[in-house]
């Protein structure tokens, strides 16, 4: 076992997007790719030596190999000590929850979330701070910033550390413990749910399905659904992990998760269907013949935080990122408690969490939370449904209608459109800008827009600032239509159009959320001029 320096040179583009650095796996398989950004966290965190650091990841390719560079290099550099789940498998929740409960100084988290896995798909790194969540933008930024003078980096030349074996041993000076995945995160549920309900629930005949989409959720889900709360066997399905998630995409959205949505909609549907992405962040809530936005799910979750044990009494605000729709303002006005618009990107809920502002978040993108961790959480959703479910012994549908009439119905749909012209993408953001002083007050399809703005946000915990995070359009009755580029893909530019509109009708609660927003489709075409510039008549994904 020896001790190398290895000189290596900057490579360019190692910038950390929303959540993290993803590119190709096989741009991460480059010679030093990988090694020279896991320099560049040591010295962005401000070194590794004598710390202790969560280590694990969603299982995809190239996983397992990038774990054993990261123990060489952090016992290299001094590390006290890596807490790794078995075979470097962790979902990000469960990570968050280990770095929090274990005092660690952060963790490394190896994925690429929802993108697909596979030696021509992605990969990612993520690097979280103590309290558990994503690095904020200061952060990254030093990590950025020393990715652009990386000349050498230290590793131990020896063989692979075995990681499949519970227990600690160690590496230089280094220990290494390797822990259960699922464990702790099952213990932290327990703490959270009334699980003695959720089991009455299930054995009433109650049926569920939950799609791991072969991605890291598969243990977890079948540990707690089917182990712990009794959930029938084959209620988890594709649920071993695989390291190309079945050459699947691991989104839970209805185009990605599609097979869900046709169990869900068939005649003789379970009572409940969710699905989780790659590392377990996100998920997809459906009851029978109903799929649930993530923006109602949020709304929908904290209008009913009291029938959950550990929220009863607790809810001191909620948050949403700006593209969400308002569907969880109006139970934050009913329930007369602060809701925050934050930046996209969970990193954004941090501090509102940590100073006690926020106890649920959640965003369009299919990530829901709250205080229990510093990252969004697929099964957490998924648990926090069931136990209204379980209280209330209504179907899904029922909550919804139930939602809807209290509250009206905020329809929402977010349109995606994929691997465009990097150039043409900004061309047309840029356009966007440009117009932003002229289009308050105009009438576009017979809708006036009372405000427009490029969305900027002031961190009220410490005072930080964000700019360019999306230029939004308010319209008149409620209506809403966002653009932004994704900070997420790794091909070309992503343009999201994110549609929103409010209807308080009791009459129009039922309709197909296309034709509702069929006006707002429009304008955002009109206004955007998406077609015309990127030759594209259709999104890739609605959601
Ligand atoms: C990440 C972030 C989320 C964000 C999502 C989409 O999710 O953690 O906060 O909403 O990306 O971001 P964008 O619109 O920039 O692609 P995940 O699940 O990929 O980590």
């Amino acid at each position: 076992m020896t001790l190398e320096t290895i000189a290596s040179t900057p490579i360019e583009g190692q910038k950390p997007g929303t959540s993290g650095l993803r590119k190709k796996t096989h741009i991460f398989m480059q010679p030093h790719y990988l090694e020279n950004f896991i320099a560049a966290i040591w010295i962005g965190i401000g070194g590794v030596a004598g710390k202790i650091l969560v280590l694990g990841g969603d299982g995809r390719y190239f996983n397992d190999r990038a774990a054993q560079v990261i123990l060489r290099m952090a016992a290299a550099s001094g590390a006290k000590k890596i807490i790794i789940g078995q075979d470097a498998l962790l979902s990000t929740p469960a990570a968050s929850n280990l770095i929090r409960k274990r005092k660690a100084d952060g963790g490394i988290i190896l994925s690429a979330s929802h993108n697909p896995g596979g030696p021509e798909e992605d990969f990612g790194v993520k690097f979280n701070t103590p309290n558990g969540g994503p690095a904020p933008e200061e952060v990254t930024e030093r990590i950025f910033e020393a990715t652009k003078s990386i000349n050498s980096y230290e590793i131990i030349a020896t063989q692979d550390v075995d990681i499949s074996t519970l227990g600690t041993t160690s590496l230089a000076d280094m220990e290494i413990e390797v822990v259960d995945p699922v464990a702790d995160y099952q213990t932290l549920m327990e703490t959270l749910f009334d699980f003695d309900k959720i089991r009455d629930l299930l054995n009433s005949g109650f049926s569920l399905r939950f799609d791991a989409l072969h991605a890291i959720t598969g243990p977890y889900a079948t540990a707690i659904l089917e182990g712990a709360l009794g959930a029938a066997p084959g209620s988890v399905v594709n649920g071993i992990p695989l390291p190309d998630f079945g050459k699947g995409h691991p989104d839970p959205n209805p185009i990605w998760a599609k097979d869900l949505v046709e169990h869900m909609m068939a005649k003789d549907a379970p009572d409940f269907g969710a699905a989780s992405d790659g590392d377990g962040d996100r998920n997809m809530i459906m009851g029978s013949g109903i799929y649930i936005t993530p923006s109602d799910s949020v709304a929908i979750l904290a209008a009913n935080a009291e029938l959950v044990p550990a929220y009863r009494g607790n809810m001191t605000g909620v948050a949403r990122s700006m593209p969400t729709s308002r569907a969880l303002d109006r139970v934050a006005k009913d329930l007369g408690i602060e809701c925050y618009e934050t930046p996209t990107g969970w990193k954004f809920f941090g501090n509102l969490l940590d100073a006690g502002k926020a106890t649920i978040c959640g965003e369009e993108s299919a990530g829901t939370g709250s205080n229990h961790i510093r990252e969004k959480d697929g099964l957490w959703a998924v648990l926090f449904w069931l136990n209204i479910l379980a209280e209330t012994r209504l179907s899904v549908a029922e909550i919804m209608e139930k939602h809807c009439r209290q509250y009206g119905r905020n329809y929402y749909s977010r349109h995606d459109y994929e691997a465009i012209d990097t150039e043409v993408a900004n061309d047309l953001m840029q356009a966007l800008r440009a117009k932003l002083s002229t289009l308050a007050g105009e009438v576009i399809n017979g809708r006036k827009i009372t405000n427009a703005d490029d969305f900027a946000y002031d961190d009220p915990v410490d005072g930080s600032h964000s700019k360019n995070q999306g230029v939004c359009l308010e319209m008149e009755g409620g209506a809403r239509i966002v653009f932004r580029l994704s900070g997420t893909g790794t091909e070309g530019a992503t343009l999201r159009v994110y549609l929103e509109d409010l209807v308080e009708d009791p009459d129009r609660m039922d309709l197909d959320p296309q034709e509702a927003l069929a006006d707002m489709i429009a304008i955002a075409d009109t206004v955007a001029e998406i077609s015309s510039r990127t030759g594209r008549t259709e999104p890739d994904v609605r959601t």
